[in-house]
């Protein structure tokens, strides 16, 4: 580690005002050129230990840039991790408030729900599925904190991945039955598709993610406990929203889930 305790302490409580206050701000590796990645996940630790102090509770977790379109879009190459805190969940079919958020993009994902504890190392794809309950569509509602989404894979981590809301709905789906890679999404913005995809976009295959965060988690002791919602992340480019919109993801064979932004 780089930075001092002192330091992540601040740099936590600095992100977490720009969430909470919805107000931009430079991505931190421009004062702290030598922070690395321990520092960036210490800050995120930070940010959630916040959060749970005050009795908010983590619901999920999420792994993110984890599809080429993602990979290219943001000029990264490695999936980073997150976590989703209680009020980021939004019903299916419900209103987000955008006054509370800075400039809110959508993603199409498939969220998967486990039933046995995932701990790396040597996690692999067949793991996640036996050990998946079901999967279901999510939409996931990114806010970076940075401004013009301008970031690093150090900086993004340090936000928490850029997490604020999330809805899951429409059906769940036997992963043992489904073939995730073939399992093909349209989202569409105010009634008009504007992206398409299948769940190959995402590592592969989608379970990948989630091995890829248990393994993650393995190297630091920990691991995704049974009864965990994780987001497997985007599977097409992040498309802009705005107050008005309306958005709907659907998913072949697993209905549809939408959510509007007011
Ligand atoms: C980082 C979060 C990416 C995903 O699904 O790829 C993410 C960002 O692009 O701001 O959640
Ligand atoms: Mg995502």
């Amino acid at each position: 580690m780089k930075l001092d305790a002192g330091q992540i302490a601040a740099l936590a409580a600095h992100l977490e005002d720009c969430e909470l206050q919805a107000h931009d701000t430079l991505k931190i590796t421009l004062d702290h050129p030598d922070m690395d990645w321990e520092d960036a996940y210490a800050i995120q630790d930070e940010i959630r230990r916040r959060k749970e102090a005050r009795g908010q509770k983590t619901v999920g977790l999420k792994a993110g840039l984890t599809s080429f379109a993602k990979m290219r879009q943001m000029g990264v190459e490695t999936p980073v991790f997150g976590f989703l805190t209680d009020y980021f969940s939004v019903p299916d079919g419900g209103s987000i408030d955008t006054s509370k958020l800075i400039h809110p993009k959508v993603e199409p994902e498939i969220a998967f729900v486990t039933k046995a504890p995932l701990k790396g190392p040597g996690c692999h794809i067949g793991d996640v599925l036996a050990a998946t309950d079901f999967v279901i569509p999510a939409i996931e509602i990114i806010d970076s904190r940075y401004r013009d989404f301008k970031f690093d894979l150090k900086s993004v981590v340090a936000d928490n991945c850029s997490s604020t809301r999330f809805v899951v709905g429409g059906c769940m789906g036997d992963a043992r039955a489904l073939d995730l890679r073939t399992l093909g999404i349209v989202l569409e913005k105010n009634g008009e598709p504007v992206a398409f995809g299948a769940g190959a976009a995402v590592l592969g295959h989608p379970a990948t993610a989630l091995a890829e965060l248990a393994n993650h988690l393995g190297r630091r002791g920990q691991e995704i406990p049974a009864g965990t919602l994780v987001l497997s992340g985007g599977i097409t480019e992040a498309v802009s929203v705005q107050a008005g919109d309306s958005v709907c993801l659907r998913v072949h064979g697993l209905g549809s889930v939408s959510v509007h932004f007011a």
